[in-house]
């Protein structure tokens, strides 16, 4: 059975949906802050604040979970109008679940990294698994604490605690939190509303990027993959496609040929940008569960398109 807090945003939505696919609605307690817009009736939904250690505990031990999905957390860009708020929210949410998959042997735990663990002085192409990472963003300042605490946890106490470091993540279905890259997402839905887009990062910003089917595929291939097989317990590298938003554009065009395409003169998030790596090297998640992207720019452009007539 398993937990998911965090499960109302971008990633624990779909998450949550894929997970119930696979083990049953049944098996899928789904948990957040807040009531999630929408909950069929077979779907099993509990509020949460996963910094109420003690309410936590209490979810913990009522449906006694073998898994737990940590989606929790503040993005990015709001987390630099809040750092201290999302410092709290990313580490010590973190440090309550760990504690008390301990305290309760919880078997099995994931938990989202990012690529905003790596900063100014970390290689830009094929950023590797280990290099210097000095991140600049709060968010990846807890990031990479997190990863560090998760590494630490597993070898102290042989927790089975596997994350990924998720590129910027593209989807349709729930609209993303604060995020950097949130670009790519607004993009699609304005250039089908005006065919036109202002973007917030400059035009040659080339940023990592993964579809969110990728991600979802990705996070349970590893959540799959036998204990054994996992060499990373910080947190794997994972790309998917490099892109800006120039190139963007123009696949957009391909289908909308009038959408026109424009650049604020400064917008906060740039800087943000700046400090992240162009592209991925995820040799180890390849090696070691047999990671491969599927989507590539045109077919997110495609699928992206293709959804968001149809469904928004
Ligand atoms: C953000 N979408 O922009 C998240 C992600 C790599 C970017 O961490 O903050």
């Amino acid at each position: 059975r398993i937990v998911m807090i965090g499960a109302n945003g971008q990633i624990g939505s779909e998450l949550a949906s894929a997970l119930r696919h696979k083990f049953g609605a049944e098996n899928v307690i789904t948990s957040d802050i807040r009531e999630p817009s929408t909950l069929k009736k077979d779907e099993i939904f509990e509020i949460i604040n996963v910094l109420d250690k003690s309410a936590l505990k209490s979810l913990f031990e009522k449906y006694k979970p073998t898994q737990v999905y940590l989606l929790a957390a503040m993005l990015s860009a709001t987390a630099e109008k809040y750092p201290q708020k999302a410092w709290d929210l990313n580490i010590n949410g973190l440090l309550n679940v760990l504690d008390l998959a301990l305290e309760l042997d919880i078997k099995k735990i994931f938990w989202p990294s990012s690529i905003a663990v790596f900063g100014p002085h970390s290689p830009k192409q094929n950023t590797d698994q280990y290099c210097v990472m000095d991140p600049v963003s709060i968010y990846g300042v807890s990031k990479l604490a997190g990863e560090r605490l998760c590494e630490y946890y597993h070898h102290k106490y042989d927790l089975d605690i596997r994350s990924i470091r998720y590129p910027g993540i593209i989807s349709w279905k729930t609209a993303p939190g604060g995020g950097t890259t949130d670009y790519a997402i607004d993009i699609f839905i304005e250039a089908l509303k005006y065919r036109r887009y202002t973007c917030f990062l400059s035009a040659h910003t080339a940023l990592p990027m993964l579809y969110m089917d990728d991600a979802v595929r990705g996070t349970i291939e590893l959540m799959d993959a036998p204990a054994g097989q996992i060499s990373i317990r910080s947190s794997y590298n994972l790309g998917g496609v490099s892109f800006t938003p120039a190139q963007i554009a123009e696949e957009i065009k391909k289908i909308l040929p009038n959408f026109e395409m424009s650049y604020v003169d400064y917008d906060p998030r740039q800087a943000i940008a700046d400090s992240w790596p162009a592209s991925i090297d995820d040799a180890y998640a390849n090696k070691d569960w047999g990671w491969e992207p599927k989507f590539d720019l045109a077919s997110i452009t495609e699928d992206m398109i293709a959804n968001l007539k149809t469904n928004v």
